[in-house]
């Protein structure tokens, strides 16, 4: 790719120029894609509405560009290695020509039912090659992919679906991860009850377990594949159209539909692709995050395949049938690059430090980590057991909003600093602020900003782009926050140190406290309930649950049962506070707010000093709550 930066000088050079002159930067990086329309104009911006489009009068579809540019060099390269859940299920190795096929051959589905250009399609489906196909197919004719991850619930799924008003959901009979089955098409049964906008179901057949189909909505994609044809045009899109909703935790209680669109998302996606990762032309790229949360769609489907990678998709999880499990499939299929989370490397160095050595892993060139800061103990880990000291690592900062790497080294060029997500790629200008805004530079701790628009940022949130400016624009006026907390050193190199929000980030995953105490509050026995992080070995935070429950649910244990039992419900078991503690009441100022602060202090076991609690309505509670914490 000639967007491809080879050395640190490149870098800076390509930094600078950026900077300089952000419009012919981007212009010589777009160059390397296909449009069907060339842009106008490569930006218009306002971060007060906010109002951002790139490459503005463009014309494009991703999927020519996923597949079709491909197929005359490179049709039977290898685009997705397979890797199921369970070691002796063979894998497959699809090409991009087949990749191509079975795309239109979904598109065509896709059409048969009516889906259009605009339409918003819902996935919920485990880590199969359908799953793949069915996003680039819903790519491939114009349709928005929701995809929802297959852990949350029937009623997160309802949400979902609810606020995209999805006319169709994608999805299989059953998922299996680890030793366990989930059976998808029962949740999604369970959740279609409640969402009349959704006229077809089509179900892949993953786990083979007999699941009921209604008649007229449900249709088994294996069949309905049969009788299309393998060839289906690429929808002309605007730059700006919407090519997917992700919904994503924030502060508040309802999760919000980040919408990335077709021009800028492509751009960024490849170009920060091939630039951190540095993949050469036969290498095996594997990134173990689920499609389900955006690190998958980058960086396992669209920047992968964007550049011609090959892409491996996992289908397991790191510790079944053991915690050799990815050390397994690196050696098996020669992973070139490896891309996981903090979280999953502390629990393999928990299941045994020593258990990699068993693996020589000579491929491995690239270690990644993403979604909250590694702690320096895990970073050396990963650096000495897994890249045996051979293998650079980058740290790569991101989020949902940016639709891809914002902060990160580049292959082994930036030199590296364990905990640090290093320099900002090109086209991305990160600024700390104070609490009043101002901008503070040099070596400085504040408020992570970017002050200007790179191709992938957020554009707004579904159906409601208010609450877009609200959460990501009002803060600081003119910049985006992101929500984070970050340390500059003299090198200018990031180090994030957290959320300053009210999200607490579980194994990677964004939790927002409010979801959780909305749904504690459903639980019969509940009165009240305030929901803090807390610092957790392996997961990084995890849940801790303040609840007041009503005086005829006396048994504890019981209460903390069913407290369980309904997070899971609601949200998923990935929102299951990992401890709960049954108070009387919570620590509230005169005007009623809960001083998180203080549950803060407590949940991390701070004993002393909790700061000023004078404005405390009944300071009492505090003594009571420090006494029962866990
Ligand atoms: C990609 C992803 C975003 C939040 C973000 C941070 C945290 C992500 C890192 C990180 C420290 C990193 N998207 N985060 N990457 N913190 N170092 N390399 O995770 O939308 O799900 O989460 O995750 O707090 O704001 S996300």
């Amino acid at each position: 790719m000639s967007y491809r930066i080879r050395t640190i000088e490149e870098y800076h050079e390509a930094y600078a120029h950026s900077v300089k002159e952000p419009a012919t930067f981007w212009t010589a990086v777009a160059d390397a894609f296909t449009w069907q329309r060339r842009w106008d104009e490569v930006l218009q911006w306002d971060f007060t509405t906010p109002d951002v489009k790139w490459f503005v009068g463009g014309s494009l579809n991703i999927t020519e560009n996923c597949l079709d540019r491909h197929l005359a060099t490179h049709g039977d390269k290898t685009a997705i290695i397979w890797e199921a859940n369970d070691a002796d299920h063979p894998s497959k190795y699809i090409s991009y020509r087949e990749l191509h096929a079975q795309v239109c051959r979904m598109a065509n589905v896709l059409k048969k039912h009516g889906v259009k250009k605009g339409d918003r399609i819902c996935l919920y489906m485990p880590m199969v090659p359908e799953l793949a196909i069915s996003v680039l197919a819903c790519a491939r004719i114009g349709a928005i992919h929701s995809v929802v991850f297959g852990g949350f619930s029937a009623r997160s799924l309802v949400d979902r679906i609810t606020d995209a008003i999805c006319s169709v959901v994608i999805t299989s009979d059953g998922i299996r991860r680890g030793g366990k089955n989930i059976s998808a098409k029962t949740v999604v049964d369970e959740a279609l009850k409640d969402c009349p906008s959704v006229r077809a179901v089509l179900v892949a057949k993953c786990t083979g377990e007999e699941v009921p189909m209604q008649a007229g909505r449900d249709h088994w994609i294996e069949e309905e594949l049969k009788v299309v044809v393998a060839d289906c045009p690429a929808e002309p899109m605007d730059s700006e159209d919407p090519l997917f909703i992700l919904y994503t935790s924030g502060s508040t209680g309802k999760p919000k539909g980040v919408v990335h669109t077709c021009g800028g998302y492509m751009v960024y996606a490849g170009y920060s692709f091939a630039n951190v990762f540095q993949c050469d032309e036969e290498d095996v790229f594997w990134c173990t995050a689920d499609i389900g949360w955006i690190t998958g769609h980058s960086y396992i489907i669209y920047g992968p395949l964007l550049n011609g990678a090959t892409s491996l998709m996992f289908a397991g999880i790191p510790t079944y049938p053991d915690a050799t499990r990815f050390w397994q499939v690196i050696e098996k299929h020669k992973v070139n690059q490896f891309y996981t989370a903090p979280t999953a490397i502390r629990s393999l160095m928990a299941a045994g430090h020593d258990l990699p050595d068993r693996f020589a892993m000579p491929s491995l060139k690239l270690l990644g980590t993403v979604g909250e800061p590694i702690n320096e103990e895990a970073w050396h880990w990963y650096h000495e057991k897994i890249g045996k000291k051979r293998c650079a690592i980058v740290d790569t900062w991101w989020q949902t909003e940016t639709g891809g790497i914002l902060l990160s080294g580049l292959g082994d060029m930036t030199p590296m600093k364990p905990a640090h997500a290093g320099l900002p790629l090109p086209g991305v200008q990160p600024i700390l602020v104070d609490q009043q805004g101002n901008e503070i530079t040099g070596e400085a701790e504040g408020y992570l900003c970017i002050k200007f628009p790179w191709p992938s940022i957020i554009r707004t949130t579904y159906g409601d782009h208010e609450r877009c400016r609200i959460n990501y624009f009002a803060q600081y006026p003119g910049r985006y926050f992101t929500g984070d907390g970050a340390r500059r050193d003299k090198d200018g190199f990031f180090r994030i140190i957290g959320r300053v929000d009210d999200v607490i980030n579980v194994s990677g995953h964004r939790i927002g406290t409010a979801e959780v105490e909305n749904a504690i509050n459903e639980d019969a026995a509940v009165v009240e309930s305030a929901v803090v992080g807390y610092p957790h070995d392996i997961k990084g935070q995890g849940i801790y649950a303040f609840v007041i429950c009503d005086g005829e649910h006396a048994d504890e244990n019981a209460v903390r049962a069913s407290v369980t039992a309904t997070v899971e419900r609601i949200i998923g078991k990935i929102a299951r506070p990992d401890k709960i503690q049954i108070v009387s009441g919570l620590p509230k100022t005169r005007s009623g707010k809960i001083m998180r602060r203080i549950l803060r202090k407590i949940a991390e076991g701070e004993t002393g000093n909790l700061g000023d609690t004078s404005t405390l309505l009944d300071p009492g509670v505090v003594e009571e709550i420090k006494a029962g914490a866990q």
